[in-house]
């Protein structure tokens, strides 16, 4: 997979050289181009952006330094027709994006080319995106529900999340299985807690099931937690889960953690309910 990321602050992608991104890049698994906007303007002052039509507080990235970046990143490996699946993507890190998750995650994983536009400021003229629109898929993409100073941050999250499920990435295969918001046996489960040796650490001890061999009550065991973690932190993913996923041993576990079923089948919670 190729990454074009055109910045500001080319210094703030150093990280793509570390741990999983870098050695995947290392491998030859991702090609990652970092490109500094600044080398597309033209006066003393290297400035890219303006203020904004119709006045406001802030200022905007111009239009042409944007421009010129891009068709330059794209210039390298674009071939005439690409804005079928072959061809690059534009992603644009945005707190006013539409949510990143797994799934999005899953699918940029599956392009072949992902061009990252991060802003600062208060953003990008609307005619830059506009433009590329008309050339190639674009994402505008938030990472969460708060605002950040510029997209980098966002770059270097989206790309690890979809970096690790290229194939051959992540050392085990069976990795991804059971991460939280994977598709499969624990959807839409957060993981419960983890252990390793010692078995015993400042008198803390480890659930004895863990140890037991049992493999059967080890899984039921591990989806009870993930089922307190979830009800607890994410109570919103249980009142949204299909109630034909789940067992007998499920509903009996919701059902302690003061989960009740609706006509409809669908779980809910007196607010009363909420442990602690
Ligand atoms: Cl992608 N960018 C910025 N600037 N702030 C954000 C964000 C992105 N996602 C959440 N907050």
């Amino acid at each position: 997979m190729r990454l074009d990321i055109v910045t500001i602050f080319p210094e703030y992608l150093e990280p793509l050289n570390v741990s999983l991104v870098g050695k995947a890049r290392a491998r030859g698994q991702l090609d990652v181009r970092v490109h500094d906007l600044r080398r597309w303007t033209y006066d003393r002052h290297h400035t890219v952006d303006d203020t904004p039509y119709g006045g406001g507080p802030g200022m905007v990235m111009k239009t042409e330094p944007w421009g010129e970046a891009l068709d330059t990143a794209l210039a390298d490996g674009y071939e005439a027709g690409a804005g079928g699946p072959g061809g690059p993507a534009l992603v644009v890190p945005t707190p006013s994006g539409r949510p990143f998750t797994q799934e999005l995650a899953v699918e940029l994983s599956q392009r072949p080319w992902l061009l990252f536009a991060p802003a600062r400021y208060e953003g990008i003229d609307r005619r830059v995106v506009d433009e590329y629109a008309t050339r190639m898929p674009v994402y505008e993409v938030s990472i969460g529900d708060y605002v950040l100073a510029g997209g980098e941050a966002a770059v270097l999250v989206i790309t690890e999340a979809v970096a690790r499920l290229l194939p051959g990435v992540l050392g085990n295969a069976e990795s991804h299985r059971d991460d939280s918001f994977a598709p499969g046996a624990m959807a839409d489960l957060l993981e419960g807690p983890v252990y390793t040796k010692p078995p015993v650490w400042r008198g803390r001890e480890i659930p004895d099931v863990l140890v037991s061999g049992h493999h059967g009550r080890i899984a039921r065991w591990r989806r009870d937690e993930a089922f307190r973690r979830t009800s607890a932190h994410r109570p919103d993913l249980i009142e949204r889960c299909d109630p034909a996923a789940l067992d007998k041993k499920d509903r009996e576990m919701l059902s302690i953690l003061g989960w009740r079923q609706g006509p409809d089948g669908r779980f809910w919670r007196d607010a009363d309910a909420v442990e602690q």
